[in-house]
């Protein structure tokens, strides 16, 4: 069961941050209305949120997923891969330091974006990108294995339109995935229960489960009708301002046990 989350509101020029999509100019205003109404799903699922205040130095900072790896057993600091977001990590840790008292980090040459990492039971895949790179795959697979967990890495570098592993591919559990197309014949999910996510809808496989409930992306009728048959309470929810700006909805938080 997650207890906590933590999220950041989006700046003023969150619209400034780094794309590669082609879906027109976000609009703040209503990136700020969908934030809300993220935060108050999750604390529908149960958590308490801590939201942080909007910082404008960093226009990508709402992402906070990709600053950290949490797991109930220890916490492990990132280092984003894309140069103008290295900031992040320094602004958001001593916010995750309350909670996670001993902190490593990914170190040089290392790179590892939080977005890149999806963990199944206790099991984690690591995905190589390219913002994720084999040093930091490695250091983070020592942590992990440190705290007892094993890893395994997923090169989709040659994945057309995913920025991050979790672009691909979420757990529901520590058997079930969802996965795109592209990804679910890969052999390390060989032994998952899979629900592949079509074409059309491949932005909806960045789902989130939070404790009983799956938070999806609002606009995939087909993954939507699916979402409610995992025996998870499905919420639906408007991402189409953090889309444009390759956001997902498991970037928008990090998810805790702490208590
Ligand atoms: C970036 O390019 O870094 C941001 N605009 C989007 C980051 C999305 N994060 C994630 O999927 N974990």
């Amino acid at each position: 069961m997650y207890r906590r989350a933590i999220v950041r509101r989006p700046a003023e020029n969150f619209a400034d941050g780094l794309t590669t999509q082609d879906l027109g100019v976000p609009d703040v205003a209503r990136a700020l209305e969908q934030h809300a109404a993220y935060a108050a799903a999750l604390e529908r699922c149960g958590l308490m949120v801590t939201r942080l205040s909007p910082d404008p130095r960093y226009p990508d900072s709402t992402f906070v997923e990709d600053t950290a790896i949490l797991t109930p057993r220890g916490a492990v600091l990132t280092r984003p891969g894309a140069p103008p977001r290295a900031g992040e990590v320094g602004a958001i840790e001593p916010a995750i330091r309350c909670f996670y008292p001993g902190l490593p980090r990914i170190e040089a040459p290392g790179t590892v974006d939080g977005g890149d990492v999806c963990e199944a039971g206790d099991h984690f895949f690591i995905g190589i990108s390219e913002r994720t790179n084999a040093d930091g795959a490695r250091q983070l697979a020592g942590h992990l294995a440190r705290l007892g967990y094993t890893s395994s890495e997923i090169d989709v570098r040659g994945v057309a339109g995913i920025l991050h592993l979790k672009s691909g591919i979420a757990a529901l559990d520590a058997r079930r995935l969802v996965l795109i197309r592209a990804l679910a014949a890969h052999p390390a999910f060989a032994g998952f229960e899979r629900l592949v996510v079509e074409d059309a809808e491949a932005y909806a496989a960045n789902c989130v489960r939070v404790n009983d409930h799956l938070l999806v992306a609002s606009g995939y009728p087909r993954f939507e009708a699916a979402a409610r048959k995992t025996g998870l309470d499905a919420i639906a929810l408007d991402m189409s301002e953090f889309a444009k700006m390759d956001g997902g909805l498991s970037c928008l938080s990090l998810r805790f046990w702490s208590s």
